[in-house]
Formats: C-alpha cells, sequence, structure tokens
C-alpha cells in the first residue's frame, strides 16, 4: 500500500513550523492537566446552571434522576447526569432546547439528517466568537499560520463546515478563499492563481480536486499548498497517504459536529497521532455503547461530550455515536488536551456481514493504495433472507486493467484482511460517483424497519 508514497511527493514541512512551535492560545493549549480540571469543573457547574435554570427538557431529566446542579461536585460527578440524544433535538424542533430566547441566537445552523426534521442549532454573538477562537486554534495546531492563503471549499451554508473554517481562517489572521464545494476545475485554478497554503475539504472531496487537477494536466504537488484540514467524514490512514502523495501536502484530521459547535472540537497536531480535543471547552467521556457504563482509558467506545462554555445551546452528555478511543500520554507538540484515536465511523454505521462487524472505514483502508485500484469505492448493502449482504463496487484506475481480475483480487483482499464475503464489483474509471461534501459510501437497500 505504501508503494505509492514516493519520496519526492513526501508531504513538505513548512520552513517556520519546523523552526517554532506556535499557538494561537499558548496559554489555553498548554495548561496542566490539573488546571484543566479545575477550569472544566467550575465550567460544568456554570453549563448545569445555564441547562437547569433555561432548558425544560434538562430540569426534568435532573429533576428525575434526583440531580441538582449543585450536587456536581468534582468531575466523576458528571456520570449522574442524564444523557442527551440526537432525538432530544429533533422532537424540541425548532428551538425547543435552547437556552436562551431566539431573539439573542446571533446564527442558527442545521443539518439535514436522513429522515424527519433536520436538526437545527443555534449560537449566541458569544458562542460564536468562541466557536471562531477554537477553529483557529485548530487551523494552527494543524500548522496553518496568519499571513496563509486559506482555500476553504467547505459548503457554505447550513452546514457548519464552510462559516466554521471560514471564521477560523479571519480569526487566525489567515485570508480565506471563501470557495464552498464544487466547480472543481475553478477550485484547481484559484488555489493556483491566489497561492492557497491550507486547503480545507472533506477529504472525499479534496481527491476529487486531485483528480481533476491532474486530469487536466495540473501539478498541485508543485502548488504552494502545504496543508490540508481534512474533516467531516471517515477516512483511513490509506486516504491520508493518497491525498498527501497526489496534493503534496499534510493531511490533518479535524473532527467536529454541529450539535456540540461544528468544525473544531478536535484536531490532530503536526504530530498526525490523535486528534486534541479542546478540554478548556469540552468534557469528553468514552462509554460502552451497549451499557451507557463508562469505559477506563485506552478501550474504544462512543464519544460523549458536555459542553462547558455554549450558551446558547449548552449539551449534557451528548451521545455521538461516534466511535473513538482517548489517551492522556503527552503529546510531542506540548499540548496537554487528551487525544482521540481517528473515528473509524458511527456506532449505526457499522454493517454486520455474516456475522463480522466491518465499517466502511475498514473497506476503505484495503482498497486504497491497492495497484489498478482507484480510491474511490461505495458498498452496497442488501438483504438476502436473514442475512446482510455486502456489494463493494470499486474503479478501476486505468482503462487497461481487466476488471475480472481485480474484482478477483479485491474480493481476495478483503477476505484476507477482513475476514469477510463481499461480492465486487469493478467499474470502469470515473464510474463511481464523487463527492462535493460528504461522500455517500453506503447505498442501503435493505428493506426499511417498520
Ligand atoms: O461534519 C462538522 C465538521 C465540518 C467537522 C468540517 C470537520 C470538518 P455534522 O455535519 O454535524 O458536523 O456531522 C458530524 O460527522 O458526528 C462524525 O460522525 C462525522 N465526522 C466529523 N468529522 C469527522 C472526522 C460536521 N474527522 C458528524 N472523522 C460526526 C470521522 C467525522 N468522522
Amino acid at each position: 500500500m505504501t508503494a505509492m508514497l514516493q519520496p519526492q511527493y513526501a508531504a513538505k514541512v513548512h520552513p517556520r513550523a519546523a523552526k517554532s512551535r506556535f499557538f494561537h492560545d499558548r496559554g489555553a493549549e498548554t495548561l496542566s492537566r490539573d488546571a484543566l480540571a479545575k477550569l472544566q469543573l467550575k465550567r460544568l457547574r456554570e453549563t448545569l446552571k445555564n441547562a437547569y435554570d433555561k432548558v425544560p427538557l434538562h430540569r426534568e431529566r435532573m429533576k428525575t434522576l434526583g440531580v441538582r446542579p449543585q450536587d456536581i461536585k468534582s468531575l466523576e460527578d458528571v456520570r449522574r447526569l442524564p444523557f442527551t440524544l440526537k432525538g432530544d433535538l429533533r422532537e424540541h424542533y425548532p428551538f425547543g432546547m435552547f437556552a436562551r430566547p431566539r431573539e439573542q441566537l446571533a446564527r442558527l445552523h442545521a443539518s439535514s439528517g436522513t429522515t424527519g426534521k433536520p436538526t437545527v442549532v443555534g449560537y449566541t454573538a458569544r458562542d460564536l466568537d468562541t466557536w471562531a477562537d477554537l477553529m483557529a486554534r485548530s487551523m494552527a495546531c494543524a500548522g496553518a499560520r496568519p499571513g496563509d492563503v486559506v482555500h476553504n471549499a467547505y459548503g457554505y451554508g447550513l452546514f457548519t463546515g464552510g462559516l466554521g473554517a471560514h471564521y477560523g481562517a479571519e480569526r487566525l489572521g489567515a485570508t480565506v478563499v471563501p470557495m464552498s464545494g464544487g466547480s472543481t476545475e475553478r477550485q484547481v485554478l484559484l488555489i493556483q492563481d491566489f497561492g492557497a497554503r491550507v486547503l480545507c475539504a472533506t477529504p472525499s472531496y479534496a481527491l476529487a480536486i486531485a483528480e481533476v487537477a491532474e486530469r487536466e494536466g495540473v501539478d498541485l504537488r508543485a502548488s504552494k499548498l502545504e496543508v490540508g484540514l481534512f474533516g467531516a467524514e471517515p477516512w483511513s490512514e490509506a486516504m491520508r497517504r493518497e491525498i498527501e502523495a497526489r496534493m503534496g501536502l499534510k493531511a490533518v484530521d479535524v473532527y467536529g459536529l454541529s450539535e456540540i459547535m461544528g468544525p473544531g472540537v478536535a484536531v490532530e497536531c503536526e504530530a498526525q497521532d490523535g486528534l486534541h480535543a479542546w478540554e478548556d471547552h469540552f468534557l469528553i467521556e468514552i462509554i460502552d455503547p451497549d451499557t451507557g457504563a463508562p469505559l477506563p482509558e485506552g478501550e474504544a467506545g462512543e464519544l460523549v461530550i458536555t459542553t462547558l462554555t455554549k450558551e446558547a445551546l449548552p449539551m449534557l452528555r451528548y451521545r455521538t455515536r461516534d466511535i473513538t478511543r482517548v489517551t492522556t500520554a503527552r503529546c510531542a507538540c506540548g499540548r496537554r488536551h487528551v487525544r482521540l484515536q481517528r473515528i473509524t465511523g458511527r456506532n449505526d454505521d457499522m454493517l454486520i456481514i455474516r456475522g463480522v462487524n466491518v465499517y466502511p472505514s475498514q473497506i476503505e483502508a484495503v482498497l486504497v493504495g491497492l495497484p489498478g485500484v482507484a480510491p474511490h469505492y461505495q458498498l452496497v448493502v442488501e438483504r438476502s433472507g436473514s442475512l446482510d449482504e455486502l456489494t463493494v463496487e470499486v474503479e478501476a484506475a486505468t482503462l487497461e486493467h481487466a476488471l475480472e481480475e481485480l474484482q478477483e483480487r479485491v474480493r481476495h483482499q478483503i477476505k484476507s484482511m477482513i475476514g469477510v464475503t463481499t461480492r465486487v464489483v469493478a467499474k470502469k474509471p470515473g464510474e463511481v460517483p464523487r463527492s462535493q461534501g460528504k461522500a455517500v459510501r453506503v447505498r442501503d437497500l435493505r428493506p426499511k424497519k417498520a
């Protein structure tokens, strides 16, 4: 798989980044773990008071459990609080979970979701200010610097990616190019003409940009691009290597979700070894998704986040459904904030194929980098009797590749790496759909549950 990564394509290290360590907010980013814990407890208590006084749902749930804000005396006590679920936001659509009257909100965002009503989130002016700061901090952590040109190809609109990265880049002191997604030829042109050093996009869209550039004979490795802030969807190490090789930049993972804020909840530093979650603003827990019981450091489980500074939409123990593990081990970069392992997928993205649990990103890790296979794929899930069956649609890298040989090789590779039997359909170059934002990786053709 690493055969593709030839030395001349290796990510460039920015001279300023190599020479001196840069922080957007050195004080907050390098707080000791003790100081962080003290700050968290103080802010947790303020958040609880806000939620209890202003949001009937939180107050009623806490009353049912017999907990009052003043009963929370340590960070461990957070476990006495009720969970909040995505469904709660839907059921209180549109503004029922806000802790501020609508007139005091400066902005709304929403995520569409696959069924029913969208999830609506709101921000006060101070919430937006905090978000811009955390996104600027995330960008700096990833290697962006004041004065850079930041090409922002995250979608603008109700999705938090576009505006989140936009105001973060401005706050950092960069020059932001508000491209949004789509018009890929134009993206290629402006990345070169405006001299972008930083690219913000979903990893799947970054790959689509790389592909269009190559088709047009443009070598983005020779452009000024050095840092990519990629997130909003699961991706694999193999995909990281692929993008780094084709764009000649350092591809950094950024995580976030609208219910908690948007992009900038956690981000990798230049060590690319886990995503620092900004604990001065978020309290992180990992739980067993089946029992809700807390899991010790290092064990994989569901990420649960409590916001510590949000005014308009305080979230108590929000179940993200994202699966990860955490470490508090010291990081080479000097930041003490806990690191999340790359998020492999959501709990509800997991497929059970003939008794084997599979995340789409695991399949991706096998496919990307295989000789003759393009890094574009879709998974089709069907029901046959009582069993789920998986068809993996892959794409030949060139017209010269014999599709049958490719199918057999990919099938064998998936079986031997993941242990699951799949059907593989190889398509001609360009036949697997490309994304402009979050990629659609799974087509679920199973009958809908009643
Ligand atoms: O995707 C916010 C965002 C924008 C993050 C731009 C990063 C960059 P939502 O649309 O609410 O918000 O979707 C949130 O996307 O719960 C994860 O399942 C998934 N996700 C986000 N970032 C990553 C990542 C934005 N780096 C949901 N790796 C989350 C894996 C991610 N999954």
